[in-house]
């Protein structure tokens, strides 16, 4: 089991509106402030969609760019790119994602539900993606909504070899409606499916199943995702203000568990990204 534990955070996502949720970061200043904050209290990786001017999703590439920079300079955070983007993206734009040059970019391993909508993700796009992410030297996080997506990166890996890095890290979503449960059950029958090759394993819960994963997760020796992308609420009631209290919760659930949050040197080693950083 990790010593230490790696703290993902995906502070903004594509769904929630600004208007609806006026603290959810989607201007550059905010998510800089928001990562440094985060990252003051434990977090080592940033799961990053970007807004445009109208607050809303987007893809446009000088943001893109805008935005890695932007982390990278400001901050020691592992910097990873969203290519799920939201339900509304087309594929072929998705793609274009890596061309900002994270140091990671999340890859969902295959078609899922979620809520009225389907996020698309069909095989030929997830080995496209694969491939050009070992071209550019990107390390993937691959996002596994069911089992079948489990199965689906045994086929990837045997395709295409390791990603770039030679690592495998694995993040769990559990609770999206149309995917797997935020259930132990669910948790632990992902994890025994795992390809032997998967290197580091992390999890997190939609929504209610947010802190029951982030303890389960600990108990089995994964690692953490929170944020505003996956959960609004840090209890009945009560909206999340930052997402910094949701870093520092987990933190605090980390190190009560003996696992303390990992420092952003060690989560850069766990997931063997390229050093990019000019200093
Ligand atoms: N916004 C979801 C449709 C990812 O970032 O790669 C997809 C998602 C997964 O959030
Ligand atoms: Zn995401």
């Amino acid at each position: 089991m990790a010593a230490t534990t790696l703290i993902t955070v995906a502070p903004t996502g594509a769904e929630t509106a600004k208007s609806d949720f006026p603290q959810l970061p989607t201007t550059l200043e905010e998510l800089v402030e928001t990562a440094l904050a985060c990252q003051e209290v434990g977090a080592g990786l940033i799961h990053v969609h970007v807004r445009g001017a109208d607050h809303r999703p987007t893809l446009d590439a000088v943001r893109l760019r805008d935005t890695v920079q932007a982390l990278r300079e400001q901050t020691d955070l592992v910097v990873q790119l969203s290519t799920g983007g939201s339900v509304h993206d087309p594929l072929e734009q998705r793609l274009t994602v890596l061309e900002a040059e994270p140091d990671s970019c999340s890859l969902t391993c295959g078609t899922t539900n979620f809520g009225d909508d389907v996020f698309l993700n069909p095989y030929p796009f997830m080995s496209q993606l694969y491939t050009q992410a070992q071209e550019r030297e990107v390390v993937p996080e691959f996002e596994l909504f069911d089992l079948g997506h489990v199965h689906a990166l045994r086929r990837l890996i045997d395709e295409h070899g390791l990603p770039y890095g030679g690592k495998v890290h694995v993040d769990f979503v559990t609770n999206v409606p149309g995917g797997m449960p935020g259930t132990v059950a669910a948790l632990t029958a992902g994890l025994q499916a795992l390809p032997e090759e998967v290197t580091s394993w992390s999890a997190t819960g939609i929504g209610r199943a947010h802190l029951p994963i982030a303890a389960a997760a600990l108990a089995a020796g994964g690692h953490l995702r929170v944020g505003m992308e996956d959960n609004l609420m840090m209890a009945r009631g009560q909206q999340v203000q930052h997402n910094r209290e949701l870093v520092a919760r987990v933190a605090e659930l980390a190190t009560l568990m003996q696992r303390p949050p990992m420092s952003t040197d060690d989560a850069r080693a766990l997931l063997g990204v390229k050093e990019r950083r000019r200093r």
